[in-house]
């Protein structure tokens, strides 16, 4: 920490109509990964805090892949949340950050599909991930860290041959900088929104609702990945608990948990 806000500090302040989250943040100008920091801290630190870097050397993906988070161009950021949860439902805080990020987007004119259950699409490539991770006690949670990265003035050269095929930024697509201070306040904003009723009476109905109109798997036919096995499978819907809905090619149906596979499209990524 100890280092000016390089995002506008006063922007987001002025964006920002949240009640708790993002309203004690800790600003990093290079870190391993945000989450790792939120980990560290989450037992002392008020239920919103944000854990912010301008870099990430060691940002992370699911299953341990790499996120590359380059100086000063992204949003890398995790959330500190302490919802009276069991484990096996915390993949539930994935979807709220994903409905989010997607209304945040719509707002700045960008039109985006969300992946279940964790990818932000926008013309047809990820601008962004997340990673929900946990500590638990027995059988609850003690506190949720809410891991968003999102592209947002990375230029081509940011990524290397073989990311450039299937990730891109919200610059490249909108062909001008986009200010990520307004861009931030604007994901805390929605997240706040979709995680109060969660959090207060276990209601993911208008996150949901996102979910599937923003669906880009929906009605898709995608591989399902589990291990080192691969099913051909058509994705049907997404229930009201979050799960995706899936029918094989010999006809049965299968309520798939988010963290048990990953979803491919029949040929590439999506
Ligand atoms: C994710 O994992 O998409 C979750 C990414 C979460 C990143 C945030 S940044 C703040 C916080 N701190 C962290 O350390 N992490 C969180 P997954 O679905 O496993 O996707 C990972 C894959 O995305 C990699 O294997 C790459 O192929 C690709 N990838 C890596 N960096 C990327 C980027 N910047 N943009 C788009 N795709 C990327």
């Amino acid at each position: 920490m100890g280092c000016d806000f390089v995002l506008d500090k006063g922007s987001l302040d002025k964006h920002l109509i949240t009640e708790f989250i993002g309203r004690s943040i800790e600003y990093y100008d290079s870190i391993s990964s945000t989450n790792n920091r939120g980990k560290e801290i989450a037992d002392e630190r008020q239920e919103g805090t944000l854990v912010i870097a301008e870099e990430q050397i060691q940002g992370k993906g699911r299953l341990s892949r790499r996120w590359i988070s380059p100086k000063g161009k992204g949003l890398w950021f995790s959330i500190i949340l302490k919802p009276d949860l069991k484990p096996d439902k915390v993949y539930k805080i994935t979807l709220i950050g994903a409905a989010a990020i997607s209304e945040a987007l719509k707002e700045i004119g960008i039109k985006s599909y969300i992946k279940w259950p964790n990818d932000i699409i926008v013309e047809g490539k990820k601008v962004c991930g997340i990673l929900t991770e946990m500590g638990c006690e027995k059988d609850r949670v003690k506190y949720v860290i809410m891991g968003i990265g999102i592209n947002v003035n990375l230029e081509e050269e940011d990524f290397d041959d073989e990311l450039i095929k299937k990730a891109t930024s919200l610059r490249i697509i909108a062909g001008k900088e986009i200010d990520r201070s307004i861009l931030l306040a604007k994901v805390l904003n929605h997240i706040e929104k979709l995680y109060i009723p969660f959090k207060e009476k276990g209601s993911l109905d208008e996150t949901i609702r996102i979910c599937k109109e923003r669906s880009i798997l929906i009605g898709k036919e995608v591989r399902i990945l589990r291990g080192n096995t691969e099913t051909l499978a058509k994705v049907l819907d997404i229930d009201d608990e979050g799960h995706l809905l899936v029918q094989y090619e010999d006809g049965k149906k299968e309520k798939i948990l988010s963290g048990e596979v990953s979803v491919r499209g029949r040929e590439g990524y999506i």
